[in-house]
């Protein structure tokens, strides 16, 4: 067998799901060819005669699926220190955002915003993230809530996907909020007939989102936006139950999503629906711990009923301007209960199911995407439990 590229004496975490740990390798090796991970397991079992074009002696470290950032807004415009200031103050964000500041203020800002601001600002907070071993990320609309605004920040996403050693996936959340000049009806209608068939027609969307609250959109008409991306074939997401149990995790479930995200209000019925149509929690503990939130989501309920739990930054400019993987796996643990090998799978294994795609990216085994993280840690929970120490050594994106 001849390979790329061979890593030997590794600690692999593999994180396969024949493992209900991290899947621990010592003395491992992981060799790559076109890109792709050919072989991966213990030194002792690498084929007799296996060559490699370039070898490398991790002496012990630590290597891990590259991480996956499953949930963010990370393209916008301007930024809202002076919203942050506010809330210091006793502002509340709900009431923020109904005075027209929150959301429909960085709605104006990436309006204003050249395509080039947007791409370059966008860039400058990924290599933020990639230098913490993030190799995937998620990236969603929501602050053009037209028509034409949408769509060019989905091309953005797409564009950033080409530009950086990165893979993007992007998803239309134009149900993020009402635009100021539009009514909610024919607000609606241009997300569910035009917007939603030009996403898929030019292939600008891998998802559909929306945001199921009070301050936003209700149950019905997520629902009917839903139903337009189920007819052009694009899966859906929901952020649910952030703020207060509007159903959203149910519905979410109704219609397969592959994860409902936040859950902070989610009662058990919504987590046995999840767990009925296999879709993935993403726990958002940025915007948790930025909001100032009391109620954790429920963890335990999720556990009991082998619903997958993902973590992501969420990062935006309003409530969760986060830009480590790593803090968000030590908020993960700190703030709602998770174990180092539940933090560990959440931003790997997980976080790839919550994208659909866990036959790509998210474990490392034979056949998926050469995406991984080499750190230097003697052990995985140091990942978990160090905070702003970045012990990243290096990060291999499809092989390189
Ligand atoms: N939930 C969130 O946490 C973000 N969007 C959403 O639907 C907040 C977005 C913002 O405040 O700009
Ligand atoms: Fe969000």
């Amino acid at each position: 067998m001849q390979f790329d590229r061979l890593w030997r004496e590794a600690t692999l975490a593999t994180l396969s799901p024949r493992h209900t740990d991290l899947g621990l390798v010592h003395h491992g090796a992981l060799g790559v060819v076109d890109g792709r991970i050919a072989f991966v397991g213990p030194m002792s079992e690498l084929p007799a005669g296996a060559r490699a074009r370039e070898e490398i002696d991790l002496d012990g470290r630590l290597v891990t699926p590259g991480l996956i950032d499953c949930h963010t807004h990370i393209v916008f415009g301007g930024e809202r220190s002076a919203e942050f200031e506010m809330r210091l103050a006793g502002a509340d964000y709900q009431s923020i955002a109904r005075a027209g500041g929150g959301i429909l203020s960085t709605v104006r800002a990436t309006r204003a915003a050249t395509e080039q601001q947007l791409l370059e600002t966008a860039k400058d907070r990924l290599r933020w993230l990639m230098a913490e071993g993030v190799t995937s990320v998620e990236i969603k609309s929501g602050y053009g809530l037209d028509v034409d605004h949408e769509l060019r920040m989905l091309r953005v996403a797409r564009t950033l996907g080409r530009q950086l050693p990165l893979s993007v996936a992007s998803t239309l959340l134009a149900a993020h909020a009402v635009p100021p000049e539009t009514d909610r009806a024919a607000y609606l209608q241009s997300i569910c007939g035009e917007l939603i068939a030009r996403a898929a027609a030019e292939g600008l969307a891998d998802a559909v989102d929306g945001f199921c609250e009070a301050i936003a959109f209700s149950a019905a008409e997520i629902r009917s936006v839903f139903a337009a991306a189920r007819a052009h074939g694009l899966p859906v997401k929901l952020h649910a139950d952030q703020l207060s149990d509007g159903g959203g995790a149910a519905l979410a479930a109704e219609f397969q999503a592959l994860s409902a995200d936040h859950l902070e209000w989610t009662g058990e019925s919504g987590v046995v629906a999840m767990a009925q149509s296999g879709t993935v929690a993403v726990l958002l503990p940025g915007a948790f711990y930025c909001l100032r939130e009391q109620r954790v989501p429920p963890v335990a309920a999720l556990r009991r009923h082998g619903v997958r739990m993902a973590l992501a930054t969420d990062c935006n400019p309003g409530t969760s301007p986060l830009l480590s993987m790593l803090t968000t796996m030590n908020l993960g643990a700190i703030q709602f209960g998770l174990t180092v090998e539940e933090a560990l799978a959440a931003v790997t294994r997980e976080a790839a199911h919550a994208l659909g795609r866990q036959a790509e990216i998210g474990t490392l085994e034979a056949g998926k995407s050469a995406d991984l993280a080499i750190w230097d840690v003697e052990r995985p929970a140091e990942l978990v439990y160090w905070i702003g120490r970045n012990p990243l050594y290096a990060r291999i994106w499809r092989g390189h």
